[in-house]
Protein backbone atom coordinates (compact mmCIF):
# COMPACT_ATOMS: atom_id res chain seq x y z
CA UNK A 1 0.00 0.00 0.00
CA UNK A 2 1.00 3.35 -0.65
CA UNK A 3 -0.08 6.48 1.35
CA UNK A 4 -0.93 10.17 -0.04
CA UNK A 5 2.89 11.38 1.42
CA UNK A 6 3.80 8.78 -1.01
CA UNK A 7 3.07 10.99 -3.81
CA UNK A 8 4.29 13.84 -2.80
CA UNK A 9 7.25 13.94 -5.85
CA UNK A 10 6.34 11.08 -7.88
CA UNK A 11 9.36 10.21 -10.36
CA UNK A 12 8.84 8.28 -13.76
CA UNK A 13 11.00 7.35 -16.12
CA UNK A 14 12.01 5.05 -19.01
CA UNK A 15 15.19 4.40 -21.29
CA UNK A 16 13.19 6.90 -23.98
CA UNK A 17 13.37 9.93 -21.31
CA UNK A 18 17.02 10.00 -21.71
CA UNK A 19 20.51 9.40 -22.85
CA UNK A 20 21.98 8.72 -19.05
CA UNK A 21 22.34 5.81 -17.65
CA UNK A 22 18.63 5.10 -15.71
CA UNK A 23 20.24 3.25 -12.35
CA UNK A 24 22.09 6.43 -11.96
CA UNK A 25 20.06 8.97 -12.67
CA UNK A 26 17.72 7.12 -10.21
CA UNK A 27 19.73 6.72 -7.12
CA UNK A 28 20.21 10.36 -8.00
CA UNK A 29 16.54 11.29 -7.68
CA UNK A 30 16.45 9.38 -4.48
CA UNK A 31 19.00 11.47 -3.35
CA UNK A 32 17.68 14.59 -4.13
CA UNK A 33 14.63 13.23 -2.07
CA UNK A 34 11.86 11.46 -4.72
CA UNK A 35 9.00 9.91 -2.81
CA UNK A 36 8.10 7.06 -5.07
CA UNK A 37 9.24 6.19 -8.51
CA UNK A 38 7.28 4.82 -11.63
CA UNK A 39 9.26 2.40 -14.45
CA UNK A 40 7.49 3.53 -17.88
CA UNK A 41 9.44 2.04 -20.14
CA UNK A 42 8.26 3.13 -23.74
CA UNK A 43 11.37 2.35 -25.34
CA UNK A 44 11.31 3.56 -29.12
CA UNK A 45 13.56 1.06 -29.70
CA UNK A 46 11.02 -1.80 -28.74
CA UNK A 47 13.00 -3.11 -26.22
CA UNK A 48 12.41 -6.95 -26.08
CA UNK A 49 10.48 -8.38 -23.09
CA UNK A 50 13.77 -9.54 -21.68
CA UNK A 51 15.19 -6.40 -21.88
CA UNK A 52 12.60 -4.74 -20.07
CA UNK A 53 12.04 -7.01 -17.51
CA UNK A 54 15.94 -6.92 -16.88
CA UNK A 55 16.21 -3.39 -17.04
CA UNK A 56 12.66 -3.13 -14.38
CA UNK A 57 14.71 -5.25 -11.98
CA UNK A 58 17.95 -3.36 -11.80
CA UNK A 59 15.75 0.06 -10.98
CA UNK A 60 13.46 -1.87 -8.61
CA UNK A 61 16.61 -3.07 -6.68
CA UNK A 62 17.88 0.53 -6.59
CA UNK A 63 14.52 1.29 -5.25
CA UNK A 64 13.64 -1.56 -2.65
CA UNK A 65 17.89 -0.69 -1.23
CA UNK A 66 16.65 2.59 -0.44
CA UNK A 67 13.02 2.15 0.63
CA UNK A 68 11.14 3.79 -2.25
CA UNK A 69 8.08 2.66 -3.36
CA UNK A 70 8.26 1.26 -7.20
CA UNK A 71 4.91 1.33 -9.39
CA UNK A 72 5.09 -0.12 -12.97
CA UNK A 73 2.85 1.38 -15.90
CA UNK A 74 0.60 0.25 -17.84
CA UNK A 75 2.01 -3.85 -17.78
CA UNK A 76 0.18 -5.58 -14.70
CA UNK A 77 2.18 -8.82 -15.29
CA UNK A 78 5.97 -7.05 -15.29
CA UNK A 79 4.62 -5.14 -11.91
CA UNK A 80 3.75 -8.68 -10.69
CA UNK A 81 7.03 -10.23 -11.99
CA UNK A 82 8.69 -7.63 -10.41
CA UNK A 83 7.26 -7.79 -7.15
CA UNK A 84 6.21 -4.03 -7.60
CA UNK A 85 4.33 -2.28 -5.10
CA UNK A 86 1.63 -1.54 -7.76
CA UNK A 87 0.49 -0.77 -11.05
CA UNK A 88 -0.54 2.47 -12.84
CA UNK A 89 -2.96 2.37 -15.82
CA UNK A 90 -4.20 4.96 -18.28
CA UNK A 91 -7.60 4.99 -19.81
CA UNK A 92 -6.81 2.82 -22.97
CA UNK A 93 -4.79 -0.46 -20.90
CA UNK A 94 -6.62 -3.13 -19.26
CA UNK A 95 -9.57 -1.97 -17.07
CA UNK A 96 -9.06 -1.50 -13.19
CA UNK A 97 -11.44 -4.25 -12.54
CA UNK A 98 -9.09 -6.96 -14.35
CA UNK A 99 -6.49 -5.52 -12.69
CA UNK A 100 -7.68 -6.13 -9.50
CA UNK A 101 -8.33 -9.78 -10.25
CA UNK A 102 -5.22 -10.30 -10.93
CA UNK A 103 -2.84 -8.07 -8.24
CA UNK A 104 -1.36 -9.50 -5.12
CA UNK A 105 -3.67 -7.76 -1.98
CA UNK A 106 -0.93 -5.50 -1.02
CA UNK A 107 -0.42 -4.14 -4.65
CA UNK A 108 -1.89 -0.28 -5.37
CA UNK A 109 -3.65 0.80 -8.65
CA UNK A 110 -3.47 3.75 -9.86
CA UNK A 111 -5.58 5.44 -12.35
CA UNK A 112 -4.81 8.21 -15.65
CA UNK A 113 -7.45 10.45 -15.59
CA UNK A 114 -8.23 14.01 -17.17
CA UNK A 115 -12.00 14.98 -16.39
CA UNK A 116 -14.22 14.46 -13.59
CA UNK A 117 -16.48 11.54 -15.23
CA UNK A 118 -13.01 9.35 -15.54
CA UNK A 119 -12.17 10.62 -11.94
CA UNK A 120 -15.05 9.31 -10.49
CA UNK A 121 -15.61 6.08 -11.85
CA UNK A 122 -11.92 4.96 -11.33
CA UNK A 123 -12.49 5.72 -7.38
CA UNK A 124 -15.74 3.88 -7.66
CA UNK A 125 -13.77 1.08 -8.97
CA UNK A 126 -11.08 0.93 -6.71
CA UNK A 127 -8.26 2.64 -7.50
CA UNK A 128 -5.70 3.92 -4.90
CA UNK A 129 -4.90 6.92 -6.56
CA UNK A 130 -5.25 8.98 -9.42
CA UNK A 131 -2.80 10.50 -11.68
CA UNK A 132 -4.32 13.99 -13.20
CA UNK A 133 -3.29 15.88 -16.00
CA UNK A 134 -1.62 16.78 -18.56
CA UNK A 135 -1.67 19.96 -16.43
CA UNK A 136 0.43 21.57 -18.61
CA UNK A 137 1.32 21.74 -22.35
CA UNK A 138 4.31 18.79 -22.03
CA UNK A 139 6.52 17.57 -25.22
CA UNK A 140 7.52 14.50 -23.25
CA UNK A 141 3.69 12.16 -24.04
CA UNK A 142 3.99 12.70 -27.51
CA UNK A 143 0.01 11.94 -27.67
CA UNK A 144 -1.06 14.10 -24.44
CA UNK A 145 -4.62 15.77 -24.48
CA UNK A 146 -4.55 19.36 -23.94
CA UNK A 147 -3.95 20.39 -21.10
CA UNK A 148 -6.53 20.70 -18.65
CA UNK A 149 -4.67 23.38 -16.24
CA UNK A 150 -5.29 24.01 -12.50
CA UNK A 151 -8.68 24.33 -13.11
CA UNK A 152 -9.33 21.22 -13.96
CA UNK A 153 -7.30 19.83 -11.58
CA UNK A 154 -9.55 21.49 -8.82
CA UNK A 155 -13.02 19.93 -10.19
CA UNK A 156 -11.44 16.84 -9.81
CA UNK A 157 -10.31 17.25 -6.55
CA UNK A 158 -13.59 18.17 -5.53
CA UNK A 159 -15.31 15.07 -6.47
CA UNK A 160 -12.73 12.64 -5.28
CA UNK A 161 -11.57 12.05 -1.93
CA UNK A 162 -8.55 9.25 -2.90
CA UNK A 163 -5.14 11.64 -3.24
CA UNK A 164 -4.03 13.04 -6.70
CA UNK A 165 -0.85 13.47 -7.85
CA UNK A 166 -1.05 16.28 -11.14
CA UNK A 167 1.08 15.62 -14.07
CA UNK A 168 2.46 16.82 -17.43
CA UNK A 169 4.62 20.16 -17.61
CA UNK A 170 5.19 20.71 -13.73
CA UNK A 171 8.40 22.27 -12.83
CA UNK A 172 9.65 23.53 -9.81
CA UNK A 173 8.06 27.33 -11.20
CA UNK A 174 4.68 25.83 -11.44
CA UNK A 175 5.08 23.00 -8.76
CA UNK A 176 3.88 25.17 -5.69
CA UNK A 177 0.43 25.98 -7.39
CA UNK A 178 -0.21 22.64 -8.42
CA UNK A 179 0.10 21.71 -4.28
CA UNK A 180 -2.13 24.42 -3.67
CA UNK A 181 -4.91 23.21 -6.18
CA UNK A 182 -4.80 20.23 -3.49
CA UNK A 183 -2.68 17.95 -5.22
CA UNK A 184 -1.08 15.06 -2.69
CA UNK A 185 2.08 15.65 -4.86
CA UNK A 186 3.48 16.16 -8.43
CA UNK A 187 4.59 13.71 -11.02
CA UNK A 188 7.46 14.64 -13.29
CA UNK A 189 9.87 12.97 -15.99
CA UNK A 190 11.92 15.87 -17.87
CA UNK A 191 12.21 17.86 -14.56
CA UNK A 192 14.48 15.18 -13.18
CA UNK A 193 15.90 12.91 -16.30
CA UNK A 194 16.39 15.58 -18.62
CA UNK A 195 18.13 18.15 -16.59
CA UNK A 196 22.15 18.08 -15.93
CA UNK A 197 22.06 17.10 -12.16
CA UNK A 198 19.07 15.24 -11.25
CA UNK A 199 19.75 15.14 -7.56
CA UNK A 200 19.25 19.17 -7.12
CA UNK A 201 16.55 19.02 -9.59
CA UNK A 202 14.57 16.72 -7.32
CA UNK A 203 15.70 18.54 -4.21
CA UNK A 204 14.26 21.84 -5.51
CA UNK A 205 11.10 20.19 -6.91
CA UNK A 206 10.73 18.68 -3.22
CA UNK A 207 11.35 22.39 -2.04
CA UNK A 208 8.25 23.37 -3.81
CA UNK A 209 5.72 21.04 -3.12
CA UNK A 210 6.55 21.67 0.60
CA UNK A 211 3.47 24.65 0.96
N1 LIG B 1 0.93 11.67 -18.81
C1 LIG B 1 0.36 12.87 -18.94
S1 LIG B 1 1.50 14.07 -19.27
C2 LIG B 1 2.78 12.95 -19.21
C3 LIG B 1 2.28 11.69 -18.94
C4 LIG B 1 3.07 10.47 -18.83
C5 LIG B 1 4.20 13.33 -19.43
C6 LIG B 1 4.80 14.11 -18.31
O1 LIG B 1 6.14 14.43 -18.59
P1 LIG B 1 6.79 15.82 -18.18
O2 LIG B 1 8.16 15.78 -18.82
O3 LIG B 1 6.90 15.82 -16.69
O4 LIG B 1 5.92 16.91 -18.72
MG1 LIG C 1 -0.80 3.49 -20.11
Amino acid sequence: MINKEDLQLYFIMGSNNTEKNLVQVLQQAINGGITLFQFREKGLAAKTDGEKRDLGLKLRDVCKENNIPFIVNDDTDLAIALKADGVHIGQNDESILEVKKRIPEHFCVGVSVSTVEEAILAENQGADYLGVGPIFATTTKKDALDPIGTQGLRAIKEKVTIPIVAIGGISNKNAREIMKAGAAGIAVISAICQVKNSQTAALELKKATNL
